[in-house]
């Protein structure tokens, strides 16, 4: 009988995916997530009929290949592939042997191991906004603790070198600041990979998620000036900034490289809201000259992980943000 020893780098290569013993209470978006799978690849379903029917369900987006009977489990590798414990190798056959994997999970290891993460951020901080998204839309459990800015905490400033938030807080000793690094360790510990593998296309979107601080940056000087001049001087420099990302952005979605949704998402997800919001007091721009990104957003602003990140009312938080950060100017009169 012939063996070949698969890594998973070399299973994705050929594109073939395997799961096995997958628990009922996994969720089929998870594995899909997890292992960015894209339309038409082959997958390899084995454990949890409920599982593989999930996966049916989402059939037409993933070629499911005889979900259950198609793989054998070797006896001894009874537990979850996916969750909770990881085996160190798998073995997989197929029913004709054609097929034998040893699977290697080291690269699965970080799941078994998650580190306690604390995110300490204010209300209406959009880049405290993204690190939530990423943790929500990865399942990695969090504590978050909502600081105020004007009344921080005495040990705000142990923790917090440049004085900004978001912080994550690790193991409740490391701390680590700026929200594109604390983004990029959130991926580098989760299962999923929220970015993709090829390093020419990882720093594609690195290099957006950076554009995406610039336009935020913008956001709040809209939000912060005085007069409608300096207000539509900013504004005009922000929306040349869109039409630069609108050239950007997938033309099929939903998200901003295709299928796979990535920490470029999570980044601009908080901005789209902020849009959202300021659209009702000023008509500041016209979506239809965004195609791509009003597909983008509204997609984006739907999603549970979205949704779920707003700490309390938006409405109110963003009233109370335009009120003390753009106290005295264009935008706060406007809101009278
Ligand atoms: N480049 C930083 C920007 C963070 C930032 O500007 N945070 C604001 C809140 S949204 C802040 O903490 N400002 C200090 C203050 O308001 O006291 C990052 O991406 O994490």
């Amino acid at each position: 009988m012939k063996i070949n020893t698969y890594t998973i780098g070399q299973l994705l290569k050929n594109n073939y995916y395997a799961f096995a013993n997958i628990p009922d209470n996994v969720l089929a978006e998870s594995i899909l997530r997890t292992f960015s799978l894209q339309k038409g690849e082959k997958i390899v379903v084995g454990g949890s009929s409920k599982v593989a029917d999930q996966l049916c369900l989402v059939e037409g987006q993933i070629k499911v290949e005889d979900n259950t009977s198609i793989i054998q489990i070797d006896a001894d590798n009874t537990q979850p592939f996916l969750f909770p414990i990881l085996p160190e190798t798998l073995s997989i056959s197929a029913l004709d042997n054609s097929i034998i994997c040893h699977i290697d999970s080291q690269k699965l290891h970080a799941t078994t191991h998650a580190p306690e993460l604390e995110l300490i951020s204010f209300a209406s901080c959009p880049y405290g906004q993204r690190i939530l998204i990423t943790m929500l839309y990865n399942n990695q459990p969090h504590k978050l603790t909502i600081i105020e800015p004007g009344n921080l905490p005495d040990w705000f400033e142990q923790v917090s070198p440049l004085g900004n938030v978001p912080i994550l807080r690790v193991e409740n000793k490391e701390t680590i600041f700026e929200s594109s690094i604390i983004n990029d360790y959130l991926n580098q510990i989760a299962a999923n990979r929220l970015l993709p593998e090829n390093p020419l296309h990882r720093a594609r979107c690195c290099s957006w998620m950076e554009f995406c601080s610039t336009c935020l940056g913008s956001f709040i000087g809209m939000i912060g000036a005085k007069t409608e001049i300096a207000f539509t001087e900013i504004r005009d420099k922000f929306l040349k900034n869109l039409q630069i990302l609108e050239q950007q952005v997938d033309e099929n979605g939903p998200y901003f490289i295709g299928e796979q949704f990535t920490l470029v998402d999570s980044s601009y997800a908080p901005l789209f809201l902020r849009m959202h919001h300021l659209s009702k007091i000023i008509d500041f721009y016209e979506p239809a000259d965004l195609p791509k990104i009003k597909n983008w957003s509204e997609k984006l602003l739907v999603l549970e992980a979205v949704q779920n990140s707003v700490v309390g009312d938006f409405s109110k938080l963003f009233q109370n943000f335009i009120q003390k950060r753009g106290q005295g100017g264009y935008i706060s009169s406007l809101c009278k």
